[in-house]
């Protein structure tokens, strides 16, 4: 059954401002105790960035230096590489340094407790960025970042649009135990209930990268061939990587097999131009401004929402071309 994509972009409207499930609501004001009226020139950050792996990391990344470079915050940045360990080495160094306040975008959902209360020990606030850790809300005070699940949503209301309601779907995960990927897994598999017609054959992680994206869409073309109708990938560069092994094997990526991704990245806007991508959800890394606004307000006592949630859309081919030139990242 098509809907009108008008009506679709109103449900999806509807999506943002219904109310959330598990994520926390963006209303529980978390009050920090006060501290003499810091300026942005007085404010030292800490900020464990999780890797480069994907163009939304490398678009966050930047948005929070140059943030910093135009409020004058004396920002210490450490890139964990995508690993864990050196995350939570790096929140242990902010301690030590006193920092006022440290944020961070976790890898992976679980095992921050221990050094979330070493934080909080030492009275400096933790802020979440981009991504949530699944500890206790009185550990971090806010979370600035999107919503997945709805995110997930969108993307199986937007591909259940192209395929008219039926599918044989690969799926390919993001890093596995990250908000993002558990969330747009679920969220998805919420709105393919109402379509019996769509059935995902296989799902496995490419770990957000444009290389894994490639090799795990290879073998799932080996393993079901033209079976395969639709590909729903949690991120742009797992959907770029895929695009390429869909003509690797002889198959019109777009056409022959509809795709639907998440992010809204440049490579995206300029694969549905060339007719191999069919819609990206976005999914905003742009970030810094408002990360620095809530660390300011954190370090003054000001109350702050304990989530603040992203305002995003999506984007089709029809108008990629038009949009392309305003894209940031
Ligand atoms: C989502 C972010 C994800 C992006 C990927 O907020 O954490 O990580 O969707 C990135 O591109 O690697």
């Amino acid at each position: 059954m098509k809907i009108s994509r008008s009506l679709l972009l109103f449900a999806i409207f509807l999506g943002i401002f219904a109310p959330l499930g598990c994520t926390p609501q963006p209303d529980s004001p978390a009050a920090v105790p006060p501290q003499a009226g810091k300026t942005y020139a007085d404010l030292i950050v800490g900020y464990a960035q999780l890797g480069a792996e994907s163009e939304w990391r490398v678009a966050n990344t930047i948005s929070i230096k140059e943030t910093a470079e135009q409020l004058g915050v004396e920002l210490r940045f450490l890139d964990a590489q995508q690993k864990q360990e050196n995350q939570i080495e790096a929140i242990r160094k902010f301690i030590v340094q006193r920092v006022d306040v440290i944020g961070l975008s976790p890898i992976v959902e679980t095992g921050w407790e221990e050094v979330f209360l070493e934080a909080r020990a030492a009275g400096i606030p933790i802020i979440l960025v981009d991504r949530r850790a699944a500890v206790p809300e009185d550990l971090y005070v806010t979370y600035l970042g999107s919503d997945f699940l709805e995110e997930g949503r969108n993307a199986a209301r937007v591909m259940a649009d192209l395929v008219d309601g039926k599918a044989r779907i690969v799926e390919l995960v993001g890093t596995v135990g990250s908000a993002p990927a558990n969330d747009r897994y679920a969220g998805f598999r919420e709105i393919l209930r109402e379509h019996p017609g769509m059935v995902i054959v296989d799902s496995a992680s490419g770990d957000f990268t444009r290389a894994r994206g490639r090799e795990v869409m290879a073998a799932f073309l080996k393993k079901h061939g033209s079976a395969i109708t639709a590909v729903y990938a949690h991120n742009d560069d797992m959907a770029l990587g895929a695009i390429q092994a869909i003509e690797e094997y002889g198959l019109r990526p777009g056409v022959d097999i509809k795709i639907v991704s998440v992010d809204a990245a440049r490579g995206a806007f300029e694969a549905m131009i060339a007719g191999k991508l069919n819609a990206t959800v976005e999914c905003n890394p742009l970030l810094g401004q408002q990360f620095f606004e809530l660390a300011l307000k954190v370090v003054n006592g000001e109350s702050v929402p304990k989530w603040v949630p992203s305002i995003e859309t999506i984007f089709f081919p029809e108008n990629a071309e038009e949009i392309l030139p305003t894209r940031t990242y």
